[in-house]
């Protein structure tokens, strides 16, 4: 017998998958916010925490709890928008699920089972898939793929690598090598670019000394390589870097697959500087030359989005991280993001907004004396406009 009580949390459960979601009124020109949350963990079907049998579950406990969904890949395949979600179980351990919606800003609703991907041996633990349609015609998911580091005597020492695999409907998945970067010892937050660079495939990477500190990784690496299939990069160059006293001081890392437009790719990407609260996760965008996408050609001063409001509080409180991104074919683009490693939000633009904000917003000067000088110029123009 199903127990009474699945229907009644299924009840409740549809009610919320349902919920219309509304712009928030909260204006900067740039982007929306929403009201809802895209995703959280009360959005994960019910079978996937419950033994449903009344026998078994005498009192419908959770068995299989879920703590967390949040850093999502994203796509749009025929029209639909679809999320490849991390989901972090009561245990710690993250798997990928795909979520699946018709408007891209409300009612997602997860497949049946989650993504069976197939195994590493030594792999422990797996998230933050980014999603790119390559030229090739895949569909690649890049992703961080830890391992416990053996060499140290360290419960909590890892070993982050970036996973790849490919796909074409995002049910079927074929597993290739590990990606491995000659020069760097630990890589997280790693993405393929969508076209050949020079003939051969081009990730963005994140060289880093240890698995939390980005240590003498200067910013976000660019690198190449020739067999997708077994991907080794010889040599990573630096694009956008950390630079001291701004929002990547202390580390910053490429977040959804670059967006094409004519006057350059456009990032949105991570920023990450150190408090007395502890980390500050923001995100930040700037260009890279088309042709080169290694380039940084523009980069507006500060930060893009951050966590504001319910974003702020959450299992790592003060986080914003986003690793995909929809850009549908009018030049409307939403921003997946997820809010303290605990619940995944949609923001939403449109290319040209984007493009102004990139290419108009000024540089950080890097100094008090030179930022307030940019603010005044600004205020004197404007207050001539106003006539005073
Ligand atoms: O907890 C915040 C984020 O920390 C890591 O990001 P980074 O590698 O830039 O420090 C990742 O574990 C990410 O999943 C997480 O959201």
């Amino acid at each position: 017998m199903i127990s009474k009580k699945y229907f009644e949390e299924l009840e409740k459960q549809e009610a919320l998958i349902a919920r219309k979601n509304k712009k928030k009124d909260l204006y900067n020109g740039i982007f929306d916010r929403y009201i809802n949350p895209v995703l959280t963990r009360n959005h994960i079907p019910l079978f996937w925490k419950y033994d449903l049998n009344e026998e078994t579950n005498p009192y419908f406990m959770e068995r299989l709890g879920v703590n967390a969904v949040m850093n999502s890949g994203a796509i749009e395949l025929n029209g639909k928008y679809y999320l490849v979600v991390r989901v972090e179980g009561s245990d710690r351990k993250s798997f990928f699920a795909v979520a699946e919606s018709e408007t891209g800003i409300d009612e997602f609703r997860f497949w049946d089972y989650p993504i069976l991907l197939p195994d590493i041996e030594e792999e422990t633990n797996v998230y933050d898939m980014r999603l790119t349609k390559h030229e090739d015609g895949y569909i690649y998911g890049v992703f961080c793929s830890e391992s416990k580091d053996t060499s140290v005597n360290d419960l909590s020492a890892a070993v982050a690598a970036a996973g790849i695999v490919r796909t074409k409907d995002l049910k079927t998945w074929e597993r290739l090598d590990n990606l491995v970067t000659l020069k760097s010892p630990q890589q997280r937050n790693v993405v393929l670019h969508p076209e050949f660079v020079k003939g051969q495939y081009a990730f963005y990477t994140r060289p880093m000394d240890g698995f939390i500190d980005t240590g003498s990784g200067g910013g976000i690496g660019f690198g190449l390589c020739k067999d997708i299939t077994h991907a080794v990069i010889e040599e990573e160059m630096i694009t956008s870097e950390r630079k001291y006293h701004t929002i990547t001081e202390a580390k910053n890392g490429a977040g959804a697959v670059p967006i094409k437009t004519e006057k350059g790719w456009i990032h949105i990407a991570h920023g990450v500087r150190n408090t007395a609260a502890g980390l500050r996760y923001v995100l930040y965008v700037f260009a890279t030359d088309l042709k080169e996408p290694s380039k940084v050609i523009a980069q507006p001063s500060g930060l893009f989005l951050a966590p504001l409001g319910e974003e702020r509080v959450g299992d790592v409180s003060n986080v914003v991280f986003t690793n995909g991104a929809i850009v549908k074919e009018d030049g409307r683009i939403f921003i997946y993001y997820a809010s303290s490693d605990t619940r995944m939000h949609v923001a939403t633009t449109t290319k040209d907004k984007l493009m102004d904000y990139v290419f108009q917003t000024p540089e950080d000067p890097l100094r008090s004396a030179l930022c307030v000088k940019q603010r005044c110029e600004l205020i004197s123009k404007n207050l001539e406009m106003l006539g005073q």
